[in-house]
C-alpha cells in the first residue's frame, strides 16, 4: 500500500494527466511545458533551484513554476544552511523552496542530509559518540520539520560515499564512524518520516563501472539487513567530451531489480568552451538519451536537472574552461537541449530507447 504522501502524489499526477489527455489533440499540447508531458508518463521532470534568483528574478520564477513538477534545493537544505551551529537551525531558504513548490503543485526532493561537503567544522571535529548523536539529531530535526508536509516526498539521506574505484570515501564520517553511519542515517530518516522515500545518491554511477557496482552491492546488502533504503539517485553530471554512458538503462534496470526506485537527480551535460552549434547538438542528444533511459525503466521516477539556465550553474565555478550544461542559455532562451527533453518526454513510447550517436567511453568526469 503506498504511503499517504505517495498516494497524494499519485492523485496529483492522475489529475494532471487527466487534464492533459483532454487537451491531447490540440497544438498547444504538443508545445506544452515539460511537466505536462512528464506527468502523462507518470514521471517527474525537475530542476534544482537556487534561493537568490527565486526571490529576485521573475523570469527564473516563471520558468521554474511552469516547466517543472519537481524541485530540489540546490543548496538550501544542506547542513551548512540548515544547522550552521550546533542545535541552531535556520530554515528560511529551505522553507522558501518548499513554499514555492507547494504553490506550484511541485514535489520536493530533500537534498542532502549526510555529506562530507558543506558540513560545518563543528560537526567534523566531533568524537564518534557525539558525531553519531549530532547526525541523528540533525536528521530528526530536518526531516521531522517536513514529515507532515505533503510537498516534501523524498530525501538524499547519504551523498557521495564512494571513491571512483568503489572503495568507501575516506570522509570524516567514514573515518570517525566507519561504514555504519550509512545504515544509521537511513534508520534515523525513516524514524523521522515513515512515509518519505529515502535515497542514496552519487555521481559517476550512471553506467556500469566499479563505483556503480559498489553502490549496487551496498544497496543490496543494506536492504538484506532491512535498512530502509528505497531509492538510488544517479546524479548524472555528464560532459560531452567524455562520451555517453551507453549502458545507463541497463544500469538503472539492475538497481530497479533490487526493488528500489531509481531517479536521475542532478543532470547537467557540460562542454568545453566555447559553446557552438555542434556541441549543442551533441548535448541535446545526451539529454535525449538520459530521458529515454528513464522512460524505459518503470522504476525510474523522473529526472531532475541541476538548475535550468546557464545563468546559474555550478559548472564554471568548478570547471573554469567548461560551460553551458543546462537547457536554457544565460538569457533564458531555450537551447536545443530543451527541445530534446521536451520531445523525449512528449514523443515516442516508454520503450523508445534511441541509441546515442556520439561515440565515447563511459563518463569519467572528475566531479567533486
Ligand atoms: O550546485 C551546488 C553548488 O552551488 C555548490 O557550491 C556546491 C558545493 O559543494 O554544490 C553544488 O551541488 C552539488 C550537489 O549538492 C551534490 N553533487 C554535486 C553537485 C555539484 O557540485
Amino acid at each position: 500500500m503506498p504511503s499517504l504522501k505517495w498516494r497524494s502524489l499519485a492523485v496529483v499526477c492522475a489529475v494532471a494527466s487527466a487534464a492533459a489527455s483532454v487537451l491531447v489533440a490540440t497544438p498547444a499540447q504538443a508545445d506544452g511545458p515539460l511537466r505536462t508531458h512528464a506527468a502523462e508518463r507518470g514521471k517527474f521532470i525537475g530542476a534544482a533551484l537556487a534561493t537568490g534568483p527565486l526571490a529576485n528574478e521573475t523570469t527564473y520564477r516563471n520558468i521554474a513554476a511552469t516547466e517543472f513538477n519537481q524541485v530540489t534545493a540546490e543548496n538550501a537544505m544542506k547542513w551548512d544552511a540548515t544547522e550552521p551551529n550546533d542545535n541552531q537551525y535556520s530554515f528560511s531558504g529551505a522553507d522558501q523552496i518548499v513554499n514555492f513548490a507547494t504553490q506550484n503543485n511541485q514535489q520536493v526532493h530533500g537534498h542532502t542530509l549526510v555529506w562530507h561537503s558543506q558540513t560545518p567544522g563543528w560537526v567534523q571535529g566531533l568524537n564518534a559518540t557525539n558525531m553519531r548523536a549530532a547526525m541523528n539529531e540533525h536528521i530528526a530535526t530536518v526531516v521531522g520539520r517536513y514529515a507532515n508536509n505533503a510537498t516534501v516526498v523524498s530525501w538524499d539521506v547519504v551523498n557521495e560515499v564512494f571513491n571512483e574505484d568503489g572503495t568507501f570515501r575516506q570522509s570524516f564520517w567514514f573515518n570517525t564512524l566507519g561504514q555504519s553511519f550509512i545504515a544509521d542515517a537511513f534508520r534515523a530518516a525513516r524514524a523521522a518520516d515513515p512515509n518519505a522515500r529515502l535515497c542514496i545518491n552519487d555521481y559517476n554511477v550512471e553506467g556500469i563501472n566499479a563505483k556503480s557496482t559498489a553502490m549496487f552491492n551496498l544497496v543490496q546488502s543494506l536492504r538484506s539487513q532491512n535498512v530502509p533504503v528505497d531509492c538510488v539517485g544517479f546524479q548524472s553530471h555528464l560532459a560531452i567530451q567524455f562520451g555517453f554512458p551507453n549502458d545507463i538503462q541497463q544500469n538503472l534496470q539492475r538497481f530497479a531489480n533490487l526493488g528500489v526506485q531509481v531517479r536521475i537527480t542532478e543532470l547537467d551535460i557540460r562542454m568545453q568552451n566555447p559553446r557552438n552549434a555542434q556541441k549543442d547538438t551533441t548535448q541535446a542528444q545526451y539529454y535525449t538519451n538520459v530521458i529515454n533511459a528513464c522512460n524505459a525503466v518503470t522504476a525510474c521516477a523522473g529526472v531532475t536537472i541541476w538548475g535550468f539556465t546557464d545563468r546559474y550553474s555550478w559548472i564554471p565555478d568548478t570547471f573554469p574552461s567548461e560551460c553551458c550544461g543546462l537547457i536554457y542559455d544565460n538569457n533564458y532562451a531555450q537551447k536545443p537541449a530543451y527541445t530534446a527533453v521536451h520531445n523525449a518526454l512528449d514523443g515516442g513510447t516508454p520503450s523508445d530507447t534511441t541509441p546515442p550517436t556520439t561515440p565515447g567511453t563511459p563518463t569519467a568526469s572528475n566531479v567533486t
